[in-house]
Parts: C-alpha cells; structure tokens; sequence
C-alpha cells in the first residue's frame, strides 16, 4: 500500500480497449453520450449501450470543470449524461440507473436486446431491482468509505462494511438461484447472459479488484464461484470494451484515497454523511 499520497491528477480520457471503442464512437449520432473515462456510474451506461447495441458517439468532459454543455444535460454537472439530439431542440438525460431504464425502454423498441428479466416475469423483474436497491443504497456508498478512510481502525471497519456489501451481492443472487428464477442471476450463472445486476455493480467491482487492491490491500472473495464470476464479467465483450488500462483507474482515484478536500461531490457526501448526488 502506497505510504504518501504523490499528488496525482485524475485523466481525462480513455486509454486501453475503452479508447479503441471511443474511436469507434466518434461519429454524430442521435445520442451523444457525456462521458468521463474513471467514472462508474459513466461505464454502467457504456456497457449498457454496448451490450444493448444502440447507437451513440462519445464525448469525454471533465465533470469537475462543468462545461455549459454538460450543465444543459445533467443541471449537478455530473456525469454520465445522454443528449438526445433526435429532439428538436435537443434534449438531455442525467442519473445512471434513470439513463439504464431509458436505454432499456429504447432497446426494447429498437434492437430487442435486454438486461431485463423479460416482462412476462415480475417476480424475476422485482428480484432483480431488489438487487439494484442493494447495490445502490448499500454496495456503492460503502465502496466509497472504505476508499476515503484514513487511520487503520476506521479502514478495519470500513473494510469489513465493504466486505459484507459483497456479501449481500451474493445472498442476493443465492436466492434467485435457490428459487429457480434464472434470469435473473446474469453472468453469475455460468453460461448466462450479462444482466441488470451486473452492470449495476461492475464498475465497482472492477475497481475493487484494481483501485482498493492498490491503497487498501482489499482482496474479493477467493471462492471459486465469485471467482469465475468475476471472470465472466470483466471478460466479457460490453465491459471490457469500457475498462481502461489500470493504471488510469489507480491515479484517478488517488484524490479519493488520501482523502483530498473537495474531490468530488461523491467525496463531499461521504464525509458529511449525506446521501450520494
Ligand atoms: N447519481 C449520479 C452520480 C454520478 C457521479 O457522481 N458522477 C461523478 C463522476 S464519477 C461526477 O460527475 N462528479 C462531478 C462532481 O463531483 O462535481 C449517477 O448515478 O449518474
């Protein structure tokens, strides 16, 4: 684990496979899609466009400088953010999981492809966004607290948090599976279809496996199951046509694992307690 914070800047484009799929994307489309290359919530939407196979072009912003374009599309400046320029006068889109519900409402008129349970199931649909509700209210806050804590006996709880948001990740699928409800378990199934889930927590698995590796000694479980899952996730095709090279991830989030002062509003709502923006 690094012992000092080397100042570090987080980037502002993609490298990697990620930059290849941004060339690709480089042309007008009827969604341009405002991206930051480190960000999550960004590559939740990204791989949802990949795997949903809808049309979009690129535009990496830097959230933290708020330029006017991004602010007419997500008004906390956050990204990521859809412009809709099939609208006339365009129109914008904020929030990760509302773009999620969108791009899957688009899909299912335009490209019939689905991260959905389909329809015709409710229950398989209710299970899936009682595992999206964990994700977002429990997994991804705790991610954050443990990255941001500081002396070691606030990093042995936050750890053990982290740990047990992981956990409720897994009992969550162990109950689609105990019940039969298969579709609902995404690629934690071998053989399955990448799902709502996965691209829910993803991002932050992915740099739980990288990130908190580096400045929190963090390992992910070692059982074969989460470790085959974890394979066929990061493998697969949409996510990892959106991972940038590592070493984009440890410097970006360097800010966020010293603790910096006004590193993001992610950052300012974990250490004031509130709900993230
Ligand atoms: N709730 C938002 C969160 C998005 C978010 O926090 N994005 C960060 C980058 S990872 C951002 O744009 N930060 C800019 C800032 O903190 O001002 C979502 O799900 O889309």
């Amino acid at each position: 684990m690094p012992s000092q914070d080397s100042g570090k800047a987080y980037h502002t484009s993609c490298t990697g496979l990620a930059l290849e799929t941004v060339n690709v994307h480089s042309s007008p489309s009827d969604i341009t899609f405002f991206a930051a290359c480190f960000c999550p919530f960004v590559q939740r939407v990204w791989v949802a466009l990949e795997y949903l196979e809808i049309g979009y072009k690129v535009y990496e912003v830097d959230p933290y400088k708020k330029p006017a374009a991004l602010l007419e599309v997500s008004p906390k400046g956050l990204v990521p953010g859809l412009k809709l320029e099939s609208f006339s006068p365009p129109r914008g889109l904020n929030e990760s999981t509302v773009i999620l519900e969108y791009l899957e409402d688009l899909a299912a008129n335009a490209t019939n492809r689905s991260l959905l349970p389909p329809a015709s199931d409710p229950y398989a649909r209710a299970l899936t966004r009682l595992q999206a509700d964990h994700i977002n209210r429990t997994f991804v806050p705790s991610f954050y607290r443990f990255l941001q804590s500081q002396d070691s006996e606030q990093q042995i709880s936050a750890g053990k948090d982290f740990h047990a948001a992981i956990e409720g990740l897994v009992s969550n699928f162990e109950r689609a599976e105990n019940e039969g409800v298969h579709t609902a378990l995404g690629l934690w199934r071998e053989g399955g279809e990448i799902g709502w889930t996965d691209v829910m927590a993803g991002p932050w698995l992915f740099r739980s496996a990288n990130v908190l590796k580096h400045y929190r000694a963090f390992s992910l479980p070692e059982g074969p199951k989460f470790q085959s899952y974890l394979k066929r996730l990061f493998e697969h095709p949409a996510f990892k046509a959106t991972c940038s090279d590592e070493q984009l991830y440890l410097d970006s989030y360097e800010r966020y694992a010293w603790n910096r002062p006004n590193t993001s509003q992610v950052a300012n709502a974990i250490n004031s307690g509130r709900g993230l923006p």
